[in-house]
């Protein structure tokens, strides 16, 4: 373990100290949550003077910036990460216990920031503490929703939400900054005047910045997330409130409040609302003006902004950025429209997130203009140029009635990233096809990767006691020196240390379980882990198919050599996506089923676990045996949990989809379980007639499954429930379910018949941990520094 870098009665000081004069308490009568608090407020105190430090060192050094967008920040919970990363572990844990109290009761008493909806919004977190990591002078902006991603519960089965509700805490880590307000206009109309545009806006908002610091390892280096909170201008009608309309009075502050109250539980599908565009532009309006301001203390010269602005749009929510960016820099500033357009191609940057057709961004052109009319007037004056420029382009920004943002964005930035090499190539060949045919240069790639820091050190503290036993502890800045971890993958006795840490965690979970939810799992089954958000492209319903047919084959020949497996699966679908719904409530129901056969369920087990979150992918993915990785190749654009499995020690079971493919590269294909048809073959199955019925039909064990959920044994005397799940899988199927079931079984055969043989077994596990350095986000964010943002590190300058 890294020793810590501070005496720990001093640490107990200070805890003490902020627990009676900063939350007032005394400490006889202090709840644990004062504690937490107590101990937040002095670990914030270390990482306010790095951060002090490193913003200086910004101003000093005259640094380029880099501004990350994104709708979406899943930090998750707090404390943990910047004691583990302030090297306080040791220190916080003695004060802890010193004053009587469990460290882990008091670490998960912090609620779990749910500021996004799943891997898109997990990666911009685990970029932002790379950045600090690496010392690249950043800042991320976003929208401080008061309501995260809604709490699941199920009831008989099904998905329920409830509001999420991390800001009834007190959240110690953020700064409110009253004095960082912009308002920001929507809607109104273009006047002329002196031949010039101006927008003149009809309603208004503020955006109000509340900061918090993010700090790296080793507490190098500080940045800020800077997330807007939506206010009023006027937030109180006096007139209205003495004419007795209290009501009224306050409507301008909750209509203004409205914009930042929720997240769009949405993941990868459209969500094509008026509160959702005016949530984009508030928080990419209030975002380009801050960054203009900054620029603006230090510079004269606009023509400056490219060396010294990266810009980076995390997928096309915050696109309006770009022509906001170009319309304060012409309307505003006065300068001519081509070097305005040239001034934000050369700062903006825009990451493709996914391919799904339903999931790029499009607006209709009459929202768009009723919100947003001289933003519409500019993108076709882009479009124009664009038009004259390259007479034999196809795909512009607004075009049929729509404002597409993939396009805007594209044509505004300048680099365009995938987020895995197939997926980037995808992008070449297909959505962008067009655009990369004109513009060969701009589309790079890079793929996606997870910090260390969290998801090792953090949250697997077994396993990094026993690596950094095995190779010291600079695999913790520099993760691709797990590989120094090979030749101890050939040694017997420390395969059985690395054993012993997979099985300890296991336990812990069993415990978890038991005690939280009542359920007891047998330890000694393979854990077989599907955690992600429910999508019919994830195929959570695959599967699940194939837990029924296993469980049919047991109950056909129980004296075979079964290997014991517990299937578990957490995940939410968004609340208006009822195949995603119907899925969660077959697990469900099939789970009932299984666990309930006294012939079986010593063998299998099926577990669903609610309300899925970073907490719980934390004690997860440490305990888990094998990783599902089972997307329709050609779907799933990176994945980043697959990343995390891999680099806990869990192979993985897959398709050649996303990030699966460089994973495999590297763990080695005899480490790693591949199934499936390629993002090739499967497009071209798509057009063989009847490929469901075919498929279903020739594989007697998808058959028999799919038949048992069909005649209602999931569902007794509610034989139909699953007519949709039955219906789309045997004739649309356009996920390939039905096609890749069958190689998929045999996979899964593969996987028992490893997990067999134990110490062949925990072999693989381990060169997949020590295979997997390269997917640490460090590599991933120096890629963007040299790739796409032109930016330096200041480390050792703070
Ligand atoms: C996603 C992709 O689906 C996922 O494959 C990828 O790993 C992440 C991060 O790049 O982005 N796109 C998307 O819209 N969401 C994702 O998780 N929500």
């Amino acid at each position: 373990m890294a020793k810590d870098e501070m005496p720990q009665s001093d640490f107990r000081d200070a805890i003490l100290r902020h627990l009676t004069y900063t939350l007032g308490k005394d400490p006889d009568h202090a709840q644990l949550s004062d504690w937490r608090l107590a101990l937040s407020h002095a670990v914030r105190d270390r990482i306010v003077d790095r951060w002090m430090a490193s913003t200086r060192a910004t101003y000093r050094a005259d640094a380029k910036r880099v501004y990350y967008l994104s709708m979406e920040f899943l930090i998750g919970r707090l404390l943990q990460d910047n004691i583990v990363n302030l090297r306080l572990a040791e220190a916080a844990q003695a004060a802890i216990e010193s004053f009587g109290l469990a460290n882990s009761d008091l670490l998960l008493d912090e609620p779990d920031a749910a500021l996004g909806n799943g891997g898109l919004g997990r990666l911009a977190a685990c970029f932002m503490e790379s950045l600090a990591t690496l010392g690249c002078p950043a800042y991320g902006y976003g929208i401080r929703y008061e309501h995260g991603l809604f709490r699941q519960s199920f009831a008989e089965g099904r998905q329920v939400e409830a509001p999420e509700d991390w800001l009834d805490h007190p959240f110690v880590w953020q700064f409110e900054r009253p004095e960082a307000r912009f308002t920001l206009g929507f809607g109104g109309r273009v006047a002329t005047r002196d031949g010039r545009a101006v927008w003149e806006p009809e309603n208004f908002v503020q955006a109000e910045a509340y900061d918090t610091p993010v700090i790296g390892w080793r507490g190098a280096w500080a940045n800020t997330l800077r997330l807007w909170a939506g206010r009023a201008v006027d937030p109180f009608d006096l007139d209205r409130f003495n004419a007795g309309d209290f009501t009224a009075a306050a409507e301008a502050e909750a209509l203004a409040r409205t914009i930042s109250r929720v997240l769009y539980p949405e993941d990868s599908t459209e969500a094509g609302k008026r509160l959702r565009l005016t949530q984009e532009y508030f928080f990419s309006a209030a975002s380009i003006r801050d960054i203009l301001r900054r620029f603006e203390a230090e510079h004269a010269d606009l023509r400056l902004l490219p060396r010294k602005v990266a810009i980076q749009m995390n997928d096309t929510h915050p696109a309006v950025a770009a022509p906001e960016l170009l319309r304060i820099l012409h309307d505003e500033r006065g300068l001519p429209f081509d070097e305005a357009l040239a001034i934000t191609r050369g700062c903006v940057n825009y990451t493709n997130h996914t391919l799904l057709p339903e999931a790029l961004e499009s607006w209709d052109e009459g929202l768009f203009s009723d919100l947003l009319p001289r933003h519409l007037q500019i993108i076709d004056r882009i479009d124009a140029a664009d038009a004259k420029a390259h007479p034999d382009r196809r795909n512009a920004a607004r075009d049929h009635g729509k404002v597409r943002m993939g396009e805007l964005s594209f044509i505004l930035s300048n680099r365009v990233n995938g987020v895995s090499a197939l997926h980037t190539g995808l992008m070449k060949t297909t959505v962008f096809a067009d655009q990369h045919r004109i513009w060969p240069d701009r589309i790079v790639n890079e793929t996606n990767g997870v910090t260390p820091r969290r998801w090792l050190l953090g949250c697997n503290p077994r396993l990094a006691d026993l690596i950094t036993r095995s190779i010291g502890d600079g695999w913790i800045g520099d993760l691709e020196q797990l590989q120094a971890l090979e030749p101890h993958a050939a040694d017997a006795g420390w395969l059985q240390d690395f054993a012993a840490v997979k099985a300890a965690n296991k336990a812990d979970l069993c415990d978890w379980t038991t005690r939280e939810h009542g359920v007891m799992l047998n330890p000694d089954a393979l854990f077989d882990v599907q955690i992600k958000r429910i999508h019919e492209y994830k195929r959570q319903h695959l599967n699940i198919l194939e837990a029924v047919a296993l469980w049919q084959e047991m109950r056909e020949t129980p004296s075979a050599d079964w290997t014991a497996r517990v299937k578990i699966f957490g995940g939410k679908a968004a609340p208006g996506y009822f195949f995603a719904k119907d899925i969660i409530r077959l697990i469900n129901d099939v789970a009932a089923v299984i666990n309930a056969d006294a012939a079986t369920n010593e063998k299998l087990q099926v577990v669903y676990l609610p309300n899925y979150n970073v907490t719980l992918a934390e004690r997860l993915i440490p305990a888990a045996d094998l990783s599902e990785q089972i997307s329709t190749a050609g779907k799933e654009a990176s994945g980043t949990g697959n990343m995390k499995f891999a680099l806990n020690g869990a192979p993985t079971i897959g398709t050649l989809d996303g990030a699966n493919v460089e994973i495999r590269e590297r763990v080695g294909a005899e480490n790693f379980f591949l199934f499936g048809l390629t993002a090739e073959e499967a497009e071209a199955r798509r057009a063989v007639p009847d490929h469901a019925a075919r498929a279903v039909a020739g594989d007697p064990r998808l058959t028999g499954a799919i038949e048992a959920i069909r005649s209602g044994t999931f569902s007794p005397g509610e034989p139909d429930r699953y007519a949709n799940i039955v219906e789309n899988l045997t004739r649309a199927d356009y996920f390939l379910v039905a096609s890749d079931f069958a190689d998929y079984w045999r996979a899964q055969r593969e996987v028992d018949f490893a997990y067999a043989s134990r110490s062949d077994w925990t072999r693989m596990a381990a060169l997949n941990v020590a295979r997997s350095g390269w997917f640490s986000s460090d590599r991933t964010i120096r890629g963007y520094m040299q790739d796409i943002w032109n930016a330096q590190s200041l480390l050792g300058q703070a």
